[in-house]
């Protein structure tokens, strides 16, 4: 029966606190348990488990047998202290056959007990903190998933309650978004109700997305803190309590741990650079950047200390509960997966809060490279995935939404049909600083043109070519030597130069024109390389002479003769037509 479809799984019967802007009370078929109808039409059931539900359509071909839930058993010492788990060369076939449910090594990860062992990470400084438990909000822990792995959802859960101080741990929030899995529900709900934290479960439905099913579980939630975590995750030895110590000093700060790498293939725990931090890129794609040296230097004055960031990469982060309704929670009209992450972050800078990384804080991920789930809704993947980020752009980027659907095609179908005046009017109300504002203050190294640079083509007037960013194909950072092409008349952006006031000649994913042999070898390449802000980047451009200098090594940008015509290198500074350029301005806006 639908009844029972969405249920939750409490300790003890209590009042909840909830959201006054979500439910509709419904009358309910069992005195133990309440039941309402959200804004979505999500029906929601809040009570005991009563175990007369009746099992929903199974998934694709997973079977129980396949899925190895009841007849889990791992090794004992495979995975320990993080380690790579070596599997028989005769598991191959096996191996394959699982990769593809949740496109990560799920035989390995069965292989591994719930609750391994992993090194402590964090610096030396880092474990000699001493942070007073009693002065720190307590936290709920909010896990939302969509078929998710058996042995993967458990090990996150037990490494939250194995490695954080149980004061501090509210409860556990497990939020089922619809899996297929029927045969998982039962055996899950027996396993947590056996943990020595109060771990609750929602089960939503209908395919609701992860920003829906986050906002069910925050509902729900008795900590003053939030603290989101994919189901994919394992929490090292002090996470917690770097997460929440900002927060307790003031509640506008949104903090992230540094979030290490399990590798996908053998669930090995590999420690990530802590001198990172996240932006984004032309799609509206989430990046991660090097630090600038100015933003190094302030790391090395104290190292343990959460640092800012414009972005966060969007599932693992705390936030005071009530922050986070103060601030619009959520823009619950995003579906499935993607750029909640983007607007969250845009949202807390632009409105007078902080997203920061807290470096004592170290928590690992299964990263992915494709996505294991459908994404229902029209246009699949991408019509999900660019409405959302329609809804990001046209909320929060001011002129640069203009911008953003020229370079994106995908995004620009979706514009029409998106429809954004209730998040519009959020802006308002809090009173929201510009975009521009965000981009001078927040991101200054970022790459995006602004008012005051130069934005379009560098055009090579005795070839008539453009300067173009090599074409790698990879979604890494297309840095490699800069060569001159055909100029493309319409926009496009392997063309498409911003050339700022500080005299960086920057494009997308942050690489920047760059000579790094300039002092070393006499005819130099002129390279894209990521943007590092040294004075071997900056450039100026003398109006009369047409010539783009390089000011380091005072010399002129040229083509590198006849043998190479495409490629670019640096001479001595002449009046020869082979060393001007002209500036074909975009208009972005
Ligand atoms: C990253 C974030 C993720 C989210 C996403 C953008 C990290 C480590 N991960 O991608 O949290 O911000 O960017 O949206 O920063 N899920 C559902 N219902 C769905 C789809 C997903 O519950 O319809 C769950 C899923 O099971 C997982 C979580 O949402 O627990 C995040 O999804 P993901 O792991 O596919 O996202 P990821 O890590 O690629
Ligand atoms: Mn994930």
């Amino acid at each position: 029966s639908m009844l029972l479809l969405l249920l939750q799984l409490v300790r003890s019967p209590s009042l909840y606190l909830r959201h006054p802007d979500v439910l509709i009370p419904l009358k309910s078929r069992h005195s133990n348990q309440e039941e309402y109808i959200d804004r979505h039409g999500i029906h929601v059931v809040v009570g005991h488990y009563l175990g007369d539900d009746k099992p929903g359509a199974p998934g694709p071909n997973l079977t129980e047998e396949l899925l190895n839930t009841n007849g889990f058993s791992p090794h004992p010492k495979a995975g320990a202290m993080g380690a790579p788990v070596q599997l028989g060369s005769w598991e191959g076939a096996r191996m394959q056959l699982l990769y593809h449910i949740n496109k990560f090594n799920l035989l390995a990860s069965d292989r591994i007990p719930l609750n391994r062992t992993l090194p402590d990470v964090r610096k030396k400084q880092c474990q000699q903190l001493d942070f007073k438990v009693s002065t720190l909000p307590t936290s709920s822990v909010i896990i939302v998933f969509h078929n998710e792995a058996w042995s993967t959802l458990l090990r996150t859960v037990h490494s939250v309650i194995n490695r954080s101080p149980r004061e501090l741990l509210a409860e556990i929030i497990l939020v089922d978004d619809s899996s297929q899995r029927e045969f998982l529900k039962r055996p899950l709900e027996e396993h947590v109700a056996s943990l020595p934290v109060p771990v609750r479960i929602i089960r939503s439905v209908t395919r609701t997305g992860l920003v829906r099913a986050r906002l069910l579980g925050a509902q729900q939630a008795r900590g003053q803190v939030l603290t989101f975590l994919d189901a994919h995750c394992e929490v090292t030895t002090g996470w917690l309590e770097p997460l929440l110590s900002p927060i307790a000093e003031d509640k506008t700060r949104v903090v992230c741990p540094i979030i290490d790498i399990i590798h996908e293939d053998t669930f090995q725990y590999v420690r990530s650079f802590e001198l990172h931090w996240g932006a984004f890129n032309w799609n509206l794609h989430f990046r991660w950047f090097t630090l600038g040296s100015q933003q190094v230097d302030v790391r090395r004055s104290n190292i343990t200390q959460a640092y800012k960031t414009p972005a966060m990469a969007g599932g693992l982060f705390s936030i005071d509960r009530n922050y986070f309704y103060s601030l619009g929670s959520y823009d619950n009209s995003m579906d499935i997966w993607g750029g909640e992450n983007l607007e969250m972050s845009f949202r807390v800078w632009m409105c007078g809060g902080s997203i920061e990384i807290a470096p004592c804080s170290h928590v690992g991920h299964v990263f992915r490279k494709s996505s294991p789930y459908t994404f229902p809704g029209e246009g699949g993947v991408g019509g999900v995935l660019y409405r959302n980020l329609a809804r990001v752009a046209l909320v929060w980027l001011d002129d640069w939404s203009n911008f953003y659907f020229r370079m994106n095609a995908d995004a620009n179908k979706e514009r029409k049909s998106v429809s954004v005046a209730d998040r519009r009017q959020l802006r308002d109300r809090l009173n929201c600083k510009s975009f521009q504002w965000y981009l001078e203050n927040v991101w200054p190294q970022h790459f995006f043109p602004m008012p005051d640079s130069f934005f379009g083509k560098i055009r090579h007037e005795k070839q008539a070519k453009c300067i173009q960013q090599p074409i790698t194909g990879s979604s890494s950072q297309p840095t490699g030597p800069a060569i001159l092409q055909d100029c493309v008349i319409e926009f496009y952006q392997p063309q498409s130069f911003v050339f700022n006031k500080k005299g960086f000649i920057m494009t997308d994913e942050s690489v920047c024109l760059d000579v790094p042999e300039s002092r070393t070898v006499p005819n130099p390449q002129v390279r894209l390389m990521a943007c590092n802000e040294y004075d071997r980047q900056k450039w100026t451009y003398d109006e009369d002479t047409r010539h783009i200098v390089h000011v380091l090594s005072g010399k002129c940008l040229d083509i590198a003769g006849v043998a190479h015509p495409t490629a670019l290198t640096l001479n001595p500074c002449e009046d020869i037509p082979s060393q001007r350029w002209t500036f074909k301005h975009d208009d972005w806006t």
